[in-house]
């Protein structure tokens, strides 16, 4: 593993304009990366540079901008092929993101599953690695079954095993949870879920940001990812499926730049991955993707999560030093999300009350209600940190919490 020394934040902090701002009068200290990340100068760059100088529709022009923006997009697929090591390029389907990624293979299994089938879910998703299966449960008559969890917020492996038969068609989990920040197993159980012949899907929205993932290693059926937690714009990400499984899936939209021909009678649809690609797709996002892809790689992602990983110990000793303060999710493999209650306090006035001080923080269910319902409680207050962010914004933040326990109890 790379050391952190090489990870020079104050320099780092220089590409991201935005960390410049002021909040409520105080220096924003933005700690709501989960939600989205923010954009390095880099990837505002190449934004401003497709506006500015190449703008132009893709795969159809002979004309010279619409070819510059064609060559951008596809070298755009090719860098993100290799940062998942990705076999071939066509097993990157764009999408608006994750959510759209995983409505893209649960609409596709429709043709594939029959009433009785089964479907697994971890008890730790967010809503859209949820609520898609379940749609899917109601067209096909599938059941959907669930791999339940520890108080530590680690999934229970034995029980998620006896959970498996020949009836299992598909099994889909996140990499990391938003909610808790526990890295899963997802190696153990892809292996399990194809020994009884099931398809995986791995929700890497959380993971990619801080864990090179390798699909091949991996050998996952499919993975998702959206730019906006990555340093990259919001609206694009990607699906990356196995050929085989991309062959099998019917397409999920029909329209513009998804066929091969089409008459009144019959429509053919285009090679991989064009099938999933219907009508303009977000041109300038993917390209700004790809510079958010090498952005990161500049630094390393080993380099991003040894410092994330400091962040995460310190912040966590400095919380816990506060009476009463419980941490959800204790996994010892974690990336650097920390949630958090203090008694009976409800985390949006803690929230409102890092707001004032300049302090982003995400209150609430984080999209993964079923969590909170583990727990018994309406919300947490979450704190997640990226590359850029220093222990000095974790001794404002930890003193904020303290104020805001101060004012409220
Ligand atoms: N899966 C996970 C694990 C996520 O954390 C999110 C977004 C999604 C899927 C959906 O991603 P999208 O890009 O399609 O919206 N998570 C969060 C969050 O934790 N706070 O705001 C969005």
């Amino acid at each position: 593993m790379s050391n952190t020394s090489s990870l020079d934040v104050a320099v780092i902090r220089k590409d991201f304009p935005i960390l410049d701002r002021m909040v409520n009068g105080k220096p924003l200290v933005y700690f709501d990366n989960a939600a989205t990340s923010q954009t390095p100068k880099q990837v505002i760059d190449a934004i401003v540079d497709y506006y500015s100088s190449y703008n132009a529709n893709i795969h159809r022009g002979v004309h010279t901008l619409s070819q510059e923006a064609t060559d951008k997009y596809e070298q755009a697929r090719l860098k993100i092929q290799r940062h998942f090591n990705a076999a071939k390029p066509h097993e990157i389907i764009f999408t608006s993101g994750t959510t759209h990624s995983i409505n893209l293979v649960a609409n596709g299994f429709s043709s594939l599953l029959q009433k009785g089938d089964e479907l697994i879910v971890s008890a730790m998703e967010h809503h859209s690695n949820i609520v898609p299966w379940q749609m899917l449960c109601e067209r096909t008559g599938a059941m959907l079954k669930v791999i339940p969890m520890s108080e530590k917020g680690e999934l229970i492996m034995d029980e998620y095993r006896k959970l498996l038969s020949d009836k299992t068609k598909m099994v889909f989990c996140n990499h990391v949870s938003n909610a808790l920040g526990t890295v899963n197993p997802i190696k153990e159980i892809i292996e399990a879920a194809h020994n009884v012949g099931a398809a995986v899907l791995i929700d890497g929205a959380q993971a990619a940001p801080h864990i090179q993932a390798d699909v091949q290693e991996l050998d996952v059926d499919f993975y998702t990812v959206s730019a906006h937690k990555m340093c990259g714009p919001t609206g694009v990400g990607i699906l990356y499926g196995k050929e085989e499984w991309l062959h099998k899936l019917p397409p999920y939209q029909g329209g513009g730049e998804m066929i091969a021909e089409v008459t009144f009678e019959k429509t053919t649809y285009a090679d991989l991955p064009h099938k999933f690609e219907a009508g303009t797709p977000n041109i300038c996002g993917g390209i700004a993707f790809g510079a958010a892809i090498d952005y990161m790689n500049a630094i390393g992602i080993d380099v991003i999560a040894a410092y994330e990983n400091e962040l995460l110990v310190y912040a966590t000793e400095q919380l816990l030093s506060i009476e009463g303060l419980r941490i959800y999710g204790t996994s010892e493999n974690k990336t650097s999300v920390i949630s958090f209650n203090i008694e009976s306090i409800h985390p949006y006035d803690i929230g409102s009350i890092l707001d004032k001080l300049g302090i982003a923080v995400r209150t609430g269910h984080h999209c993964a209600q079923p969590i909170m319902d583990f727990y018994k409680i309406p919300g947490t207050v979450r704190a997640s940190f990226n590359f850029y962010n220093t222990k000095e914004e974790i001794d404002a933040m930890v003193e904020g919490v303290k104020r805001a326990k101060a004012m409220l109890q």
